[in-house]
């Protein structure tokens, strides 16, 4: 068998980068990809045998841990019934059920192959339905890399430096406004400044595509408010929090409406899966019901809709949530022990199982505090701790997930391995 950096050489011939995203080619941090083998539980192996405790779970999908028995039965029936038909199945309806009856803003929903897809249509179906042209993001938010949505973006942009994409027209850029994460006044001002122009706010309810920033007190709400004022839709890009800060996502979490919620990941259980739904009368103006087009072969995918119906099932069992925020309690407070007792400056945040250790003195609240992190730090931090069998992600401004699947020992085992490189590293 090859090893990783055989394996790597191989792939760069024939893919760009070698990779098919670009944030798995490691450039940040200063080395050359692993390639994974297989992945049972809290626990992923790479090609060289070599096994690591995964806190990036395929950047959020794999919350109940990898090969999960429930979601691989489900997907093992429905592969000896078919894996495409390109016509309507019972399944699509039940995991459309399933999203309705979890998420409270949800009364009709699509379903899509991607989170980027999702997102791509929310904000069509949102300018469509107010007959508006101009949307509001966040600086570092990331939803996707449709063309409109990548000018200020987090995750991969930022962490490989890319401010704005070639390739994105003048005219598409100018109707994308950049607001600043947890400052209302800045957003009024755009709506003031923009008046009957926007069709709609998205925004990530906690940020997670540049650490992980939680919304200020009052911000979402003062967002919905901004948005009925001015007649823009709000949308919730609940693509990373949907089905992990609760079974109804950040919305539910916080107690928040949006016209529109954008999902991925989670509810795919593994599979390629992306939905958008809201509001009935938005919803209705989808075609083949309204003129807005949205369509896809492999949307609702009968082998994602099952995985999806297994994960959302199991994860509607008691405690589930009430367990994934005391491991990530536990594992936002040890790595904040390890980074003060080795010495490193750095702040920490954590909502649910979402957590990020950032090297810097913080407060971090958007990305303008996010972007003073020690991002070299960062990177030999994460190089340690791989080579001690631990897999994080390859950015500063990415997520530390902790899982069902995860045992306490292992996050405070990770903690500790965390403590003595940070204090090779003060
Ligand atoms: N949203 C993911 C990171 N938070 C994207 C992963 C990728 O770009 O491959």
């Amino acid at each position: 068998m090859l090893d990783s950096a055989q394996l790597f050489e191989q792939a760069q011939k024939v893919i760009p980068g070698g990779v098919n995203s670009p944030v798995r080619a490691y450039k940040s941090v200063g080395t050359t990809p692993r390639f994974v083998d297989s992945a049972r539980g809290s626990l992923i192996f790479d090609v060289e045998g070599r096994e690591y405790v995964d806190f990036v779970q395929s950047w959020g999908p794999m919350i109940l841990g990898h090969g999960d028995p429930d979601v691989i039965e489900a997907v093992e029936d429905q592969l000896k019934r078919g894996t495409s038909f390109g016509a309507p199945t019972l399944l699509e309806t039940m995991a459309a059920e399933a999203v309705v009856k979890t998420v409270p803003s949800i009364d009709l929903v699509r379903f899509v192959s991607s989170g980027t897809e999702a997102v791509m249509s929310a904000i069509r179906l949102a300018r469509g339905y107010t007959d508006r042209e101009k949307i509001i993001k966040f600086d570092g938010n990331y939803h996707g890399h449709s063309d409109g949505l990548l000018a200020s973006a987090g995750s991969g942009l930022v962490t490989l430096g890319i401010p704005s994409t070639p390739g994105v027209t003048k005219g598409t850029a100018a109707d994308t406004l950049i607001a600043p994460y947890n400052d209302l006044d800045a957003v009024r001002a755009i709506f003031e400044a923009n008046a009957d122009e926007v069709a709609c706010l998205i925004l990530e309810p906690v940020a997670g595509n540049m650490g992980v920033i939680p919304p200020a007190d009052g911000f979402l709400q003062g967002l919905r408010e901004l948005c009925d004022e001015f007649g823009a839709l709000l949308i919730f890009d609940e693509v990373i929090t949907g089905f992990r800060l609760a079974l109804g996502g950040a919305q539910e979490y916080y107690g928040i409406t949006p016209d529109l919620t954008t999902l991925g990941k989670i509810i795919g259980g593994g599979f390629p899966v992306g939905a958008f739904g809201g509001r009935r009368e938005i919803m209705e103006k989808l075609a083949p019901l309204g003129p807005v087009y949205q369509a896809g072969t492999l949307s609702g995918n009968p082998i994602a809709m099952a995985a999806g119906i297994a994960v959302i099932e199991k994860l509607s069992r008691p405690g589930t949530y009430e367990e994934l925020a005391l491991k990530g309690e536990r594992l936002a407070a040890g790595l904040k022990g390890a980074a003060d007792t080795a010495g490193v400056p750095a702040f920490g945040t954590q909502v649910g199982s979402m957590t990020c250790l950032y090297f810097c003195e913080g407060p971090v609240t958007d990305w303008d505090s996010a972007s003073k992190a020690d991002t070299e730090l960062y990177a030999n931090y994460f190089r340690a701790m791989l080579d001690r069998g631990y897999w994080l992600a390859p950015s500063q401004f990415e997520a530390c997930f902790a899982s069902l699947a995860m045992t306490e020992l292992q996050i405070d085992e990770m903690c500790a391995t965390a403590r003595e490189v940070l204090k090779t590293l003060a």
